[in-house]
């Protein structure tokens, strides 16, 4: 057994190249124009082949090393003894633009990567303009390797010098993506919920705006709740069929009423507002009308025999949607109370998962700030929202001439798979009549 030195061979134009990777370790039996190490020079990355087939004794050149024509590479235990005359030229990465592949040798050498089935010529180019654009940093053979695996290099993290990919990087990519602990963007993207780009969705891509080209901008993190609420809000404005149902009711006699007992109640700090008659209200038409305390799970409609309300909070971190559970147990009085304890927790950031689960309907009201009319999105697995916008008085006739009315604007949102424009129109009108005379709750 012969040991023989495998050095650098003619490698063009280039003086020196740094050793950017070991694709070999000692033991190693190796074929003939097995590629040892890939070199990379300021223009292009290249893979140093073996003249001979033989076991690896000894590596003689380290990563970062700066090897030139003539280097030692490693001594290799012959595996028949045979010398080849002439060493097998350097594997040029890319690019009819890189040296290496332009020389004659190199056209004429079997390099390892002319059998992959897309030519190495075809890679993009491991330059710095390729580096500045992101491509990601890897050999032609790690490049076949990530091919012929179907990896997509642009998400695997390099662990060689530079960042670069190496083989090693590709098998624990595709070990992680096998058990579930990773996932490629492509999987990522065929769900067609919460993703942002809508490419599940067959839509074309997001616009990418550089927009400091209009002015300045600051930019800053969305809060954890906000991400939150967006990829729900995503999710059930894209699977749940919305309609609204937009109507006024007249509450002209309820506000008087709320005020009264406002009054009368001073001094206790008790304060009620629009708010907790409309959840009382609701769940006298949620009596009447069960399909809108409901969920679908599967081929069935799940009825719920409990009523709990759902409220729709501003804070300064976002929207939240805290929960008075069992409200047709409850009085004015105590749905207010539990009102401004869940807001106030709400705006503290203080709200327990079980202060937000389990509402069959949801209020969204936006009468203390303003506006006419809008189209909640529906707080899923529930069917159905009522937002609430600022009463107002306006003339309504009453036969013989038009009175001042305050009136209520409503808009309902209803999960069309479930309810039925009819149905919504008679829920809408009946929850005005309650509102216009609350003494219907108590039929
Ligand atoms: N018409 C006219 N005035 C109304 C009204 C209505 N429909 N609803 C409430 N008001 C009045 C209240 O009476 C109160 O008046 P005073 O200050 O004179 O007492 C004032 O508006 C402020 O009320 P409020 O908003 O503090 O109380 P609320 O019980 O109506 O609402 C809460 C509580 C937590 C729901 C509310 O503060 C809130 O966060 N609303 C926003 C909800 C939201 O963001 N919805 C959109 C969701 S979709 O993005």
């Amino acid at each position: 057994m012969s040991l023989i030195e495998i050095k650098v061979p003619d490698i063009g134009d280039f003086a020196e190249v740094t050793v950017i990777e070991l694709m070999v370790k000692v033991g190693d039996t190796i074929k003939a124009e097995q590629s040892l190490i890939t070199v990379e020079s300021d223009k292009a990355s290249m893979e140093i082949p073996s003249s001979h087939a033989g076991v690896v004794k000894e590596i003689k050149v380290a990563l970062g090393d700066k090897v030139k024509e003539g280097s030692l590479v490693l001594l290799l235990e012959a595996a028949d003894g045979a010398v080849q005359a002439t060493a097998p030229a350097p594997a040029a990465a890319p690019a009819a633009a890189a040296p290496a592949a332009a020389t004659p040798a190199a056209v004429a050498a079997p390099a390892p990567v002319s059998a992959a089935p897309a030519p190495a010529a075809a890679e993009p180019a491991h330059n710095p303009s390729a580096a500045a654009i992101g491509l990601p940093h890897a050999s032609p053979s790690v490049r076949k390797f990530a091919r012929e695996l179907g990896v997509p290099l642009a998400e695997v993290k390099g662990s060689g010098l530079k960042g670069r990919i190496t083989d090693l990087d590709i098998r624990s990519f595709t070990r992680s993506v096998m058990s579930g602990a990773t996932q490629t963007a492509a999987a990522a993207q065929a769900k067609p919920v919460g993703s942002n780009d809508g490419a599940g969705l067959g839509l074309i891509p997001w616009p990418q705006v550089d927009f400091t080209k209009f002015g300045p901008v600051e930019r800053k993190d969305r809060s954890r709740i906000k991400k939150i609420s967006a990829a729900n809000l995503h999710r059930n404005w894209v699977m749940i069929p919305h309609v609204t149902n937009h109507d006024d009711c007249d509450i002209t006699d309820l506000e008087a009423f709320r005020v009264a007992t406002n009054k009368e109640n001073e001094k206790a700090g008790i304060k009620v507002t629009m708010l907790a008659f409309l959840i009382k209200a609701c769940v006298a038409a949620l009596k009447k009308f069960p399909e809108f305390n409901a969920s679908i799970d599967g081929d069935q409609l799940v009825l719920k025999q409990y009523y709990h309300i759902g409220f729709a909070a501003d804070t300064p971190n976002g929207l939240m949607v805290p929960v008075i559970k069992d409200a047709d147990k409850k009085g004015i009085f105590q749905i207010s109370q539990e009102m401004s304890e869940l807001a106030k927790k709400a705006r503290d950031g203080k709200l327990s998962p079980a202060e937000m689960s389990g509402a069959g309907f949801t209020i969204s009201s936006l009468g203390g700030i303003g506006g006419r009319y809008f189209t909640p999105i529906i707080n899923a697995p529930e069917v159905a929202i009522l937002g609430v916008c600022k009463s107002t008085i306006e003339p309504i006739w009453d036969g013989k001439a038009f009175q001042p009315r305050l009136m209520l604007p409503l808009s309902l949102s209803w999960d069309h798979r479930v309810i039925d424009g009819a149905g919504a129109a008679r829920f809408n009108v009946y929850l005005g009549q309650i509102l216009g005379d609350f003494r219907r709750v108590l039929l």
